[in-house]
């Protein structure tokens, strides 16, 4: 019995910090500000989407069906002022200056380094903590854990994942994370996660431990969350350069084979942040994950993908508002259970639920889509965690464990109602 293996306490990895980054030559957000605009008809709609080809200037932080939030450089400030008065569109300004969120989250990062890394869900790392941590969690836990990769990225970064199996013959859950490089929450949150998994003394975690096979990848998008540390913290896409461009990257999570550019739920400019690329799996990072998650396709039941903002649980599918999924209401089922279970901690934070394109906005070539459909993992979803956009992706370091614990809590919930539905038999 490889039950009672596990050790309870805190991992500690003993590894020299790596060097502090994001100073001098990192870009700066000063007086960029986040507004947050209602969108009352499709002419509205339609002018903010002009906006936003202005990528040098606008960005989308968060959509929904009639709420917006974008921020916006100081340079149009006052156009875009001019032009929401001409058309009358109602506007907030939810953050004031986006460089002062930043400087805080600097700041907590600081305050609390010494020589060796002890992940203590306190403040962010960077890449090569979180890599050293995962290290002496797969040395700390031999029997039980074992290192997976999904290749490497364009920059030659290894992507590793984490495989948590108590037992043979268990279901598979994967859990994707951290492919939009600036949502720093997910890492943080899925490292907290598999050291709950592997340390918990609770009955019900540790029965969520021990009778699943976990597929966790912390940080898949590895180039560009170096580059969200060292560069640009509001940085999203992938870093491998366009050949017909000169901006870099593409949206990993649009860049997947499964109805890859239809319905406008992507686009074909380099330069926006929701590039899908110049063809399905351009991406090296993507094509490693999907070729991983091929391999194994037939052990894994539920697939999970981690987002930030917006605390929205979101099912397939993404590319069409109209279609809805065969186990729709399965799928709707499942996702109340999670979004009951978070409401029923004790931070009683609130979630929506729904279809992708439904709840947001149709978003193509996905994660979540394609692995329901392409790959027959029946339950799949998107989590985009804390918050609503009061300080978006630039998400204080004290909402890390009472994210990760609502979030643990969600997930118990929908592996429970999964099972009563029959999603967790062995598929093949
Ligand atoms: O746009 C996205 O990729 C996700 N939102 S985020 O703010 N994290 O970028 C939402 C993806 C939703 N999934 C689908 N629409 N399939
Ligand atoms: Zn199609
Ligand atoms: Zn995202």
């Amino acid at each position: 019995m490889k039950t009672f293996l596990f050790l309870i306490g805190i991992i500690t990895a003993v590894c020299v910090v790596s060097a502090t980054t994001n100073t001098d030559s990192a870009k700066r957000y000063e007086n960029y500000q986040v507004f947050k605009i209602k969108l009352q008809n499709d002419l509205q709609r339609k002018i903010v989407k002009e906006l936003l080809k202005n990528s040098k200037h606008y960005d989308l932080w968060h959509s929904s069906g009639t709420e917006v939030h974008i921020m916006i450089s100081p340079n149009v400030i006052q156009q875009f002022m001019r032009l929401v008065k001409l058309w009358g569109i109602t506007t907030e300004k939810i953050v004031s200056n986006v460089q002062s969120l930043i400087n805080a989250e600097i700041n907590d990062n600081i305050q609390k380094i010494d020589d060796t890394v002890t992940l203590d869900w306190t403040r962010y790392y960077p890449l090569a903590d979180i890599e050293c941590w995962l290290d002496e969690v797969l040395k700390t836990y031999p029997l039980i854990t074992e290192r997976f990769t999904v290749g490497k990225s364009y920059e030659g970064r290894t992507i590793n994942g984490i495989k948590i199996s108590y037992k043979a013959g268990n279901p598979g859950i994967f859990i994707e994370s951290n492919i939009h490089a600036r949502e720093w929450i997910t890492s943080a949150t899925a490292t907290w996660f598999i050291n709950e998994l592997l340390t918990s003394t609770k009955a019900e975690v540790r029965q969520l431990a021990e009778n699943y096979d976990w597929y966790i990848v912390p940080v898949l998008n590895v180039d560009g969350f170096v580059y969200t540390h060292e560069k640009d913290r509001l940085w999203r896409k992938t870093r491998q350069p366009v050949s017909t461009s000169t901006c870099i990257g593409a949206d990993p999570n649009r860049n997947f084979d499964s109805h890859w550019m239809e319905n406008g739920g992507a686009s074909d400019d380099p330069c926006a942040s929701d590039y899908a690329g110049p063809y399905p799996f351009s991406e090296p990072e993507i094509k490693g994950l999907t070729d991983f998650i091929s391999g194994i396709k037939s052990k894994i039941n539920i697939l999970l993908a981690f987002h930030s903002y917006s605390q929205v649980l979101l099912s397939p599918y993404g590319h069409s508002e109209e279609e809805l999924p065969p186990n729709y209401d399965d799928l709707m089922s499942v996702a109340k259970a999670y979004v009951d279970a978070v409401a029923g901690t004790s931070y009683a934070t609130n979630y929506e639920y729904g279809t992708s394109a439904g709840v947001l906005y149709t978003a193509s070539g996905t994660t979540i889509d394609w692995a329901y459909n392409e790959q027959d993992i029946k339950l799949t979803y998107t989590i985009e965690f804390r918050d609503l956009g009061r300080y978006g992706f630039v998400l204080p370091p004290v909402n890390i464990i009472p994210n990760a614990e609502e979030t643990l809590n969600g997930i118990l919930a929908l592996v429970k109602r999964a099972t009563e539905l029959e999603y967790l038999n062995t598929k093949y």
